[in-house]
């Protein structure tokens, strides 16, 4: 199935309904229809054309959010091209990797970000392209396109430091959106507050597919900030809200007086990306008087698990597998494990990625018989419920963004000074973890605010590590290797 005629239910089918609003400054508001979005996309689509993009070419994004990545998105989708998001915090290490990996025919992206992106590929000026889209033709123009059309190429942190592309296609993202439609009762009378970044699936895949596919209508905000939420819902009034837990952590500071009737409104509230907090489960429904449906993904899968929208969201659990996805946990021998009994969490389905983009060998250790193995640690209850327990490999989670240690821990290794490094995630209330490093350094070289500042310069700000504490040694095994867990608390 490809996602044309899924989009065109909107589209096409009700063209003339409101479909999208974005604050343009504050109290305004821009508002399009569906038919809006087709034409924007179809004249976007002419444009993307005549400057020489075919069918299987990647273009890439490097945006905050704003209604250029759906015209993007949609264009894509029509011409059969791979679409490769760029995280907006990413800075010099993590673009250069992506762009030289994936090597699009341009970077689309705005006056500020531009100078960001590594000299050796073309920027597309994303106001000057919008313009000159706005003199090519409105109609239609798309190619043909299936299951197994690619369409999108998603990076996503690998253990060995360098991230890896997902490819995901179109059969995925339909897969995904459908279900999610279906086991959400998500219908065109809903609205849903978009705050997630557009450049990670959770805001992409879950949000803008479950919109365009019911059709319903959507707030779309730059990004999500914490203290223009409480304004956000009171004016929209959303019945949909997708966020990471740190969101909903943040929304647990409003007073009880705003947080009620905000509750009463909303619908459905679906928790994901990291795990939550079953605190935060009980004081978000005691505030908001709404249940908060937990449910489980990756870049390279989608949605896997989730609990029910109409039996029990348990709290501290991901659920169900949903409707298309096959589950199994499994030991070190691979080995399917009892009901109880800890394991790997594989998955299977419609929902499950291509594979890694010119990665045969990150592939083959992915997948075992047709199932991708997770990396994430999980137990199943005898009733089926899936609890997540951590990771098999060292991955940081912090407000719902990724950041592998083993590539933070290279670039500080070679910093002047620095013997020895590790990084660790430690708690935090808001964003879940952060993280620390710790590091064996000759004191009469190592600079640690020069150490900085090559980090920031290099990796996106959540991943900078906020502290550095000095060890005379790394606590490590025989082997050398390092032992993260009998590293002193910060
Ligand atoms: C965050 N920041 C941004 C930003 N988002 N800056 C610019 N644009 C954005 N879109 C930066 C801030 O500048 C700040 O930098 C830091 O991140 C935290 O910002 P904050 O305003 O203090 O926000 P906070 O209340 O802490 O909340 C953070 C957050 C953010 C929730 C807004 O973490 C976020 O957007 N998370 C969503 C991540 C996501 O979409 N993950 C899905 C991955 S897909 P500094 O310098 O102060 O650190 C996946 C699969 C699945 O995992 O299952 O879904
Ligand atoms: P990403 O690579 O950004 O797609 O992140 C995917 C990872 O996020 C998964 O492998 C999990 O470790 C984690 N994750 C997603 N949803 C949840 C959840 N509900 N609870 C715990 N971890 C989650």
């Amino acid at each position: 199935m490809s996602l044309l005629p899924l989009f065109d239910n909107s589209l096409l089918q009700r063209a003339a309904q409101p479909a999208l609003e974005i604050e343009t400054a504050p109290a305004s508001l821009a508002c399009y229809t569906f038919g809006d979005l087709e034409v924007r996309s179809n004249r976007l689509a002419h444009l993307l054309r005549a400057r020489g993009l075919q069918a299987g070419d990647r273009l890439a994004f490097f945006l905050q959010n704003r209604i250029e990545v759906i015209d993007l998105w949609l264009a894509g989708a029509k011409l059969g091209l791979i679409i490769v998001p760029i995280n907006v915090l990413y800075r010099e290490r993590e673009l250069t990797h992506i762009v030289r990996d994936a090597a699009p025919t341009a970077v689309v992206t705005s006056r500020e970000l531009a100078g960001l992106i590594p000299s050796d590929v073309a920027i597309w000026e994303v106001d000057g392209l919008t313009a000159e889209a706005a003199a090519q033709p409105g109609a239609r123009i798309s190619v043909p396109a299936d299951a197994d059309t690619p369409m999108a190429l998603i990076y996503t942190s690998g253990t060995t430091g360098a991230s890896k592309g997902a490819v995901l296609t179109q059969g995925n993202f339909a897969t995904n959106g459908l279900t999610l439609v279906t086991a959400w009762a998500i219908t065109s009378a809903d609205r849903y507050l978009a705050t997630l970044p557009l450049f990670h699936v959770h805001g992409l895949a879950n949000g803008l597919h479950c919109w365009l596919f019911s059709g319903c209508h959507l707030r779309l905000t730059e990004r999500f900030e914490h203290a223009k939420a409480a304004q956000w819902f009171d004016e929209y009034r959303p019945s949909l809200f997708f966020g990471v837990p740190a969101m909903f952590i943040r929304l647990l500071e409003l007073p009880p007086e705003v947080a009620r009737p905000i509750g009463s409104r909303l619908r459905l509230a679906v928790s994901g990306s990291a795990p939550l907090p079953a605190e935060v489960h009980e004081k978000f429904r005691q505030l908001y008087g709404s249940v908060i449906l937990e449910r489980y993904g990756m870049t390279e899968t989608l949605m896997n698990i989730g609990n029910p929208y109409s039996g029990e969201r348990r709290p501290g659990t991901v659920g169900l597998p949903l409707a298309h996805v096959a589950v199994r946990i499994c030991d070190e021998a691979n080995a399917v494990v009892p009901d109880g009994t800890t394991g790997e969490v594989w998955v299977k389905g419609p929902n499950v990625c291509a594979g890694y983009w010119r990665r045969p060998d990150a592939t083959a250790t992915a997948w075992s018989d047709g199932w991708f193995r997770t990396g994430d640690i999980g137990v199943r209850a005898a009733d089926g419920y899936i609890t997540l327990q951590g990771r098999r490999s060292d991955l940081i989670i912090s407000g719902g963004f990724n950041i592998y240690p083993r590539e933070i821990e290279e670039l500080i290794l070679e910093q002047p000074g620095v013997r020895e490094a590790t990084v660790v995630g430690v708690p935090d209330v808001v964003r879940g973890e952060v993280p620390v490093a710790y590091v064996v350094v000759d004191g009469a070289v190592f600079d640690e605010a020069a150490t900085v500042a090559v980090l920031r310069s290099q990796f996106a700000s959540f991943k900078q590590p906020k502290k550095f504490v000095r060890m005379d040694a790394l606590p490590r095994t025989a082997l050398g290797k390092v032992q993260k867990r009998l590293l002193p608390a910060p």
